[in-house]
């Protein structure tokens, strides 16, 4: 038994990295253990017995001698590493990223020249303020750091789902970061910045204004991670063989489309699933459809950043797609979960300066400070500067220099010579295919300053704003009153609303009458004055880059004993082919009885499987089905939620009396709540919910009134 344990547990795969790292290791995994299914000691020693600790006699002393039993508590007590002091939340998985165009013009990086080719990457999600047990639908920034195995070497994009940052400068990221985490006297509130602190600092704070629109609007609650873009956020350069550069943003666009959840929703998703969007992603790659992405690049010269509005060092700002449209170099898919959380999700370590030959930096002050803080994180958390030995870190190609020794070390030089230049032998400097930084001419007064060109701190602030739809808008004046209605200090409230009256006056008024302030306080003094010519862009809103299909989504089914069999097969196949996913939600987890005497399985018992976990729902019941879910709470708070968060509902006339005792009185009825009065109207209810939600709903039953 034994045995069969350490098999299943993945010893095997230990002892196959074992042999990578060793070269010989399993001849000698074979040799201590003499099968390769029997448990071991960590120095490869059989174990007999591993329930029993080594007593004088059944109810003596334990001996300091069982050196088993005394290893196998040392590695326990020692199993934590410090949590990432940001994004200690997060999922990982593998992919792959296959090149579709071309950059030979700008830039000699191989990963982005050589068309076809397929390079594999691990792409870790994150959530920022929240510690590593917290809940996936904070309202919070999205991690998405992507890292590329490419043939020259590891590439980083250490992105996240908003294309802007709070500050400018990464000497401000501690005091940001403290702000926005719990208080440190009392401990909480956990991933959330719906407190005191965070408006505290942000108040003062001017810069962070853009980036507030942003976190305040829906992008900061995703419905998945396979529904949100993601962003290099600053501009990077891409260097040619001459060492020209250009430069460069990278996005990330999902095939799927922009997608988010309401924040009602969130609320009571954190309840009823803290692990939504892990159990999303990994449900849609073990189900097969995994999740694909465009990586898409803005490409610009000098010219264009001279005569940009901002300055394009400032991550305070985006390019917006109608002055530079993303071009669409090749994609990426995200197809493989990982076989060890600990061993890869947590183990991997990204960091900004992960550049290859033909990709550079710039001067942003936010990625310069990136590019130490990184590195240096790296090694508290894991440990050992040899933390790229790991596999998970370690690059796809040779490694080979003279770094030595450390903590851990799996990879010291063979051989006599560990320096350089030598006359013995061993790698050398490659002039013609090693990194070459980008070269220019620098001057300048030594001295802690910030440029002119980064002073105008609400002009995107706005113009993201007014690129919203009116749903959207009022989305972000709902989130900016119920985070400061968390505030206990009036002033804090109020100095916000000040600032928000340099970005819109009627979202300034909203949020000052939402919050009960008497009079709306004056505008706080803006370094530059705002402008008002920014037009709207399309691209900043999600509605309007909504999916086009049902595809990948997930539809949930409520079910009864007694309902049509015919109308459950004919759901769960057109789901099936889109393809997208369903579940069958019954009173009881056993599953339900239909009217064919067939028997379906229950995915989720209807007080475990709310609405909210679902992107649209069909309620399919019986008559007897119908009066029992209607004095039963679950099943009236299924409906009633599926119907004020705006989802397309389809039902068979049997449920009419659930919907009516869940509230949705027939004056209700919109074009969202869909009869489904036989078999050949469900392809119909699901190209409707294309659309995503019936916005005009929400309207009508506020949820957040402000
Ligand atoms: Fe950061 C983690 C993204 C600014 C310092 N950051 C971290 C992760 C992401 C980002 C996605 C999680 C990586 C993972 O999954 O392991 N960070 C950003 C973006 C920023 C940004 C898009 C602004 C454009 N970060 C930023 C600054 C600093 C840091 C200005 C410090 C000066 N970030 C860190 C860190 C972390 C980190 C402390 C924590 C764990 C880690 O690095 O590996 O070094």
């Amino acid at each position: 038994m034994a045995g069969k344990i350490g098999k299943d547990t993945g010893a095997q795969s230990h002892a196959a990295e074992f042999e990578t790292a060793v070269g010989e290791g399993g001849e000698l995994h074979q040799l201590a253990s003499g099968a390769d299914d029997v448990l071991t000691t960590q120095q490869g020693v059989p174990v007999a017995d591993d329930q029993n600790s080594l007593k004088v006699g059944p109810l003596g002393p334990t001996l300091l001698e069982d050196f088993h039993f005394r290893e196998k508590i040392f590695h326990f007590d020692h199993e934590r590493i410090p949590e990432r002091v940001v994004h200690a939340r997060g999922f990982g998985v593998h992919g792959t990223f296959t090149l579709d165009e071309s950059l030979a013009e700008y830039t000699t990086a191989k990963v982005l020249t050589e068309v076809g080719e397929q390079t594999p990457m691990f792409v870790r999600f994150s959530t920022v303020a929240g510690n590593k047990g917290s809940f996936d639908l904070a309202r919070d920034v999205r991690g998405f750091a992507a890292k590329f195995y490419t043939k020259e070497g590891n590439w980083d994009i250490v992105a996240n789902n908003i294309p802007v940052f709070f500050i400018q400068d990464a000497i401000k990221f501690p005091d940001l970061i403290h702000a926005a985490k719990q208080e440190p006297d009392r401990g909480f509130p956990q991933a959330q910045t719906a407190h005191d602190n965070f408006w505290d600092y942000i108040g003062l704070t001017p810069e962070s204004m853009h980036m507030v629109m942003w976190i305040m609007s829906d992008r900061a609650i995703p419905r998945s991670f396979r529904f949100m873009e993601g962003f290099g956020v600053h501009t990077f350069r891409l260097i040619d063989a001459d060492g020209k550069g250009t430069y460069v943003k990278f996005h990330f666009k999902p095939k799927l489309g922009l997608q988010s959840v309401m924040w009602n929703e969130a609320l009571k998703i954190n309840g009823a699933d803290p692990d939504f969007h892990r159990r999303d992603l990994w449900d849609a790659i073990t189900m097969g459809t995994p999740p694909v992405w465009d990586l898409g690049v803005q490409l610009f010269d000098d010219d264009f950043a001279d005569q940009f509005e901002f300055d394009i060092l400032d991550a305070t700002k985006i390019i917006p797609e109608e002055q530079i449209p993303v071009r669409k170099i090749g994609s990426f898919v995200l197809d493989r979960v990982v076989d060890n959380f600990f061993h890869e999700t947590e183990q991997v370590a990204f960091c900004t300066q992960n550049v290859v030959p033909g990709i550079g930096f710039t001067n942003d002050p936010l990625l310069q400070g990136r590019n130490f803080s990184y590195l240096d994180t790296q090694l508290k958390r894991l440990g050992s500067p040899n933390f790229t030995h790991l596999p998970i870190n370690a690059p796809r190609v040779p490694v080979q220099n003279f770094q030595q020794d450390g903590h851990m070390n799996m990879r010291n030089p063979k051989g006599r010579v560990n320096y350089e230049p030598n006359s013995w032998g061993g790698p050398r400097e490659s002039p013609t295919t090693g990194y070459r930084h980008f070269s220019a001419e620098t001057s300048g007064r030594k001295a802690q300053v910030r440029s002119a060109s980064f002073a105008d701190h609400y002009s995107q602030a706005r113009q993201f704003f007014i690129s919203q739809t009116p749903i959207e808008q009022k989305h972000i004046g709902d989130a900016l009153v119920f985070e400061l209605s968390k505030c206990e200090r009036v002033d804090i409230r109020q100095r916000i609303v000040s600032h928000l009256r340099n970005i819109d006056e009627t979202l300034a008024t909203v949020v000052a009458d939402g919050l009960g302030l008497p009079e709306l306080p004056p505008s706080f003094p803006a370094a530059v004055p705002p402008r008002t010519d920014l037009p709207p862009s399309e691209a900043l809103s999600i509605v309007k880059r909504g999916p086009d299909s049902f595809a990948g989504r997930k539809l949930g089914i409520l079910v009864s004993d007694g309902a049509s069999a015919a109308m459950v097969k004919a759901l769960t196949k057109a789901v099936e082919g889109l393809p997208a996913i369903y579940e069958i939600v019954t009173p009881k987890i056993g599953g339900a009885t239909l009217d064919d005497g067939t028997m379906v399985e229950g995915k989720q018992k209807i007080d475990g499987g709310p609405s909210v976990l679902y992107d649209a729902v069909a309620i399919v019941v019986s008559e007897e089905g119908a009066a029992m879910l209607a004095e039963d709470k679950p099943a009236k708070d299924f409906v009633n939620d599926a119907f004020a968060h705006g989802k397309f509902m389809a039902y068979t006339a049997e449920a009419l009396p659930l919907l009516e005792r869940a509230g949705i009185a027939a004056s209700d009825h919109d074009a969202g709540l869909i009869a489904l009065k036989d078999e050949g109207e469900v392809k119909a209810f699901l190209g409707t919910c294309a659309q995503v939600r019936v916005w005009d709903r929400e309207l009508r039953v506020d949820l957040d009134a402000a």
